[in-house]
């Protein structure tokens, strides 16, 4: 781990971890499981916080307010994976950010970066669940020491009061009520689908569980400087194609965004 830290010390991440390969959740079905190399031993796990400002009045989720995170953070850990290359010319250095079939929420986790709260997001001591995870999945064994536990969910409920739609079920994360899948659905809503979008006036994603979690009070502001740059809070007809350029909701295409915008002005879609 020494030897590490002196390739990832000069990029002044603060919030990194490990953890072994071999004690993580089955891969996600969401991506594909070819990208990881079949001799993975360790993975090593970063946090980026993305609170920068209030943004009262904006209509998208606050993450997706910057520019899209994925092409801010993906360069920094390929750099830093080359950093480690560098160092371990005999291993393999696999970043990913949001792309990975890793369970993130559960790796940064085991990696001692937080604790998995009610809401199914990852809790960290400074920035809360402000933050997204990335990772760098690596063929080097390392030695890694159990991670003290963290206590932040108070198990307070009040992410679970301010959901919405029941998502957040006792035992289970109910992904199809979940206003931010909703959403990024394609092709026809329900009625009830179109209701959800038009109460939470977001046109992409929501922040109601994050925003309720007392442990996202005292978040620490983000130490990327490119979440600071080009911060556009509201999306309209007008702007919309030209922002799917360079936001993270690009990736869903801008008729998406028009169909989410349509249904906030008040207009009710063809029901499937
Ligand atoms: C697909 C996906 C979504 C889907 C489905 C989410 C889901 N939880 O299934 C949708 C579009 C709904 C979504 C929404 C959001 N997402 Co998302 N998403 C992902 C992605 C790509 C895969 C998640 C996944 O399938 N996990 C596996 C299944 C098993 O997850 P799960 O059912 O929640 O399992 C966990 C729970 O079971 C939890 N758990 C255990 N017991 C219980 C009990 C209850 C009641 C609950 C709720 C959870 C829970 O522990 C498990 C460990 O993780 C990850 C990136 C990645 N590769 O991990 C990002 C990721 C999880 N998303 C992220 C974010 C930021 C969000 C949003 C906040 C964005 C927004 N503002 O709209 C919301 C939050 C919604 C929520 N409360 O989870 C971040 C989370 C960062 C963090 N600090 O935790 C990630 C890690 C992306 C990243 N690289 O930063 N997401
Ligand atoms: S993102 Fe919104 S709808 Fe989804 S679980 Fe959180 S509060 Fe509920
Ligand atoms: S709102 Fe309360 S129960 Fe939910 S994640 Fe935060 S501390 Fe845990």
């Amino acid at each position: 781990m020494e030897r590490l830290y002196e390739c990832i010390q000069p990029f002044g991440i603060d919030q990194w971890g490990a953890c072994r390969f071999s004690e993580l959740p089955p891969l996600l079905d969401v991506r594909s499981k070819a990208w990881i190399p079949p001799n993975a031993k360790s993975v090593l796990l970063f946090l980026f916080g993305y609170y920068t400002e209030a943004f009262p009045n904006r209509n998208i989720s606050r993450y997706a307010v910057p520019d899209d995170y994925h092409s801010i953070l993906r360069p920094l850990l390929a750099e830093i994976a080359a950093s480690c290359a560098r160092r371990f010319p005999e291993e393999g250095f696999l970043p990913f950010i949001d792309s990975s079939p890793i369970d993130e929420v559960a790796a940064a986790a085991h990696a001692g970066l937080g604790e998995v709260g009610m809401n199914g997001l990852l809790l960290n001591p400074v920035y809360g669940s402000y933050c997204f995870i990335g990772e760098i999945v690596t063929t080097l064994p390392l030695e890694i020491p159990p991670p003290e536990p963290l206590y932040l969910c108070t198990r307070c409920g009040a992410c679970r009061a301010a959901c919405p739609t029941g998502a957040l079920a006792q035992d289970r994360f109910v992904r199809e009520r979940c206003r931010s899948e909703i959403t990024q659905k394609k092709g026809g809503l329900t009625l009830w689908e179109q209701e959800q979008i038009r109460k939470g006036g977001f046109v992409w994603g929501c922040d109601r569980c994050t925003e309720a979690c007392p442990v996202n009070r005292n978040a620490a502001k983000s130490r990327v400087a490119g979440f600071y740059r080009n911060p556009i809070p509201v999306v309209d007809a007008q702007n919309v194609a030209s922002l799917c350029k360079t936001k993270a909701y690009g990736w869903r295409g801008k008729n998406i965004l028009l169909r989410n915008l349509h249904i906030l002005s008040g207009e009710t879609e063809d029901v499937v």
